[in-house]
């Protein structure tokens, strides 16, 4: 008698297992595409009515997935979408991509996860894989979802339920490393479950990088993410320090950056924006201190990153004082783009919502022009893109340059400007004639 493990192992081989994706967000839906365009039936399963509508009427939503490949694969019927979560009953395998963002109070908001695993249970059955993507703590596959889904059941895990990890590594708009071609990792809950998952992944992604638990695979992408935010702190304390000793420290990385070897440039910003940096670590220092040990370099890099946008605002006033003679309060302020990173519309976290309200908190008066964000509603404050530029600089006492989008006319802003603090090093190209510039 074939084992429920041989069964759903000639399911993925065949292409003939029934694949769930819950959460049809910037990781689920490309990832249903991937599936789907390497042979399976997909069903994309999410509670926003808008988005299901959009699929099943051949429209992507997002900027990654190209509305010709959804209707490709929706005609081909290889890809649905629906908001009915007891679809999951007729499922062979799950792909749980759900946001993990942080309560108000810093703490990690895991619900998003629990109701996914709770809709997964209401309609669990044997012979079934489920892997969880959302970035998290390490340790919430075993402690978390495996209690919840096998809790009251006679399933026995890796033998006729299998359940592993493997964090997403998407990158909106990046074309060079996409879903389909990500080394993606993967640890199971047991061997038999990494063995299972590992199959099914890799009959669609080009390269799946087996460890030999979900704990690793969770810690893996959380040492990816506070990497990052470790040595954007790093940077970001060293411009710091250069400001106090006179030295440019924009100069100071590009010099160091020559090493061929050993080294890996960040820049200094006016703070961490985004929906991973700023936040993945955290779900890792919160986890250690339940284990009663404080993860230092993550708060510190935390405390550094999330004061640069008041710092920002400390170096603007000095600038305007020492070398206009004028306060903050009443002055005209214009910041210069507002997403979080350059070339994007995305807001989250961005520090430009910090430097804005902490201008106005010094009663300046505030506008800001981005060419991706028409309108930004924020805490107590609204406000709409300046729809003229070039005007708006002119009319400014000081512009405060936050992203350095590609699609400004750098020079065409200084020709009119009066005062620019530059955040990003974007008038990095200008040899002579900087004076209007204040460089963080
Ligand atoms: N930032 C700096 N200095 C730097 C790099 C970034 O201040 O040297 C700031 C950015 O302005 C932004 C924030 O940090 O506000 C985050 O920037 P990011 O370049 O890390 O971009 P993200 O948030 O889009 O990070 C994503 C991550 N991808 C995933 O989590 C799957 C990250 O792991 C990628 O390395 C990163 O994209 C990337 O390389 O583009």
């Amino acid at each position: 008698m074939q084992t429920t493990y041989k069964k759903l192992q000639e399911k993925f081989e065949n292409r003939t297992a029934q694949i769930a994706i819950l959460g049809m967000g910037y990781v689920g839906l490309p990832l249903a595409v991937v599936f789907a365009k390497a042979g399976f039936e997909v069903t994309g399963i999410d509670p926003d009515e808008r988005k299901i509508e959009a699929l099943n009427n051949r429209q992507s939503y997002i900027g990654d997935v190209a509305t010709e490949d959804v209707a490709l694969l929706v005609n081909a019927g290889k890809l649905k979408a629906t908001t009915d979560f007891s679809t999951i009953k007729e499922m062979d395998a799950v792909s749980i991509c759900v946001p993990t963002p942080l309560r108000k109070t810093g703490d990690p908001d895991l619900s998003y996860i629990l109701k996914a695993t709770a809709s997964i249970k209401e309609y669990l059955h044997p012979e079934m894989a489920i892997v969880l993507e959302s970035t998290t703590y390490p340790g919430t596959t075993r402690e978390m979802l495996l209690p919840e889904l096998t809790d009251g059941t006679d399933l026995k895990i890796g033998e006729d339920l299998f359940l592993a990890f493997s964090p997403e590594r998407v990158d909106p708009g990046r074309e060079d490393w996409t879903t389909a071609n990500m080394p993606k990792v993967l640890g199971g809950i047991t061997p038999a479950c990494g063995d299972i998952c590992s199959l099914w992944y890799g009959q669609a992604l080009e390269q799946v990088v087996r460890v030999t638990s979900a704990e690793v695979a969770e810690m893996a992408k959380l040492l990816e993410n506070t990497f990052r935010m470790v040595n954007i702190g790093l940077v970001n304390e060293m411009a710091i320090m250069c400001e106090k000793l006179g030295v440019d420290v924009w100069e100071v990385i590009d010099a160091a950056a020559t090493k061929p070897f050993g080294f890996m440039k960040f820049t200094p910003g006016p703070g961490l924006g985004g929906h991973c940096i700023p936040i993945d670590p955290l779900y890792l220092s919160w986890k250690l201190k339940a284990l009663n040990y404080n993860a230092r370099f993550i708060e510190l890099a935390s405390e550094i990153n999330t004061n640069m946008p008041r710092y920002v605002v400390g170096r603007t006033q000095d600038a305007l004082n020492e070398k206009r003679g004028k306060p903050l309060s009443g002055t005209k302020i214009l910041v210069l783009g507002a997403a979080y990173k350059p070339d994007i519309d995305d807001l989250r976290e961005s520090p430009a919502l910090d430097v804005i309200g902490l201008l106005k908190g010094k009663k300046a008066v505030v506008s800001y022009h981005d060419p991706y964000i028409p309108r930004i509603d924020h805490d107590d404050w609204h406000l709409e893109s300046v729809p003229n530029l070039i005007k708006a600089v002119a009319d400014s006492d000081c512009v405060v340059l936050i992203t350095n989008h590609s699609s400004y006319d750098y020079q065409a802003i200084y020709d009119v400007a009066d005062l620019i603090v530059d955040t990003r090093n974007a008038y990095g190209f200008m040899t002579g004639g900087r004076e209007k510039l204040e460089l963080l």
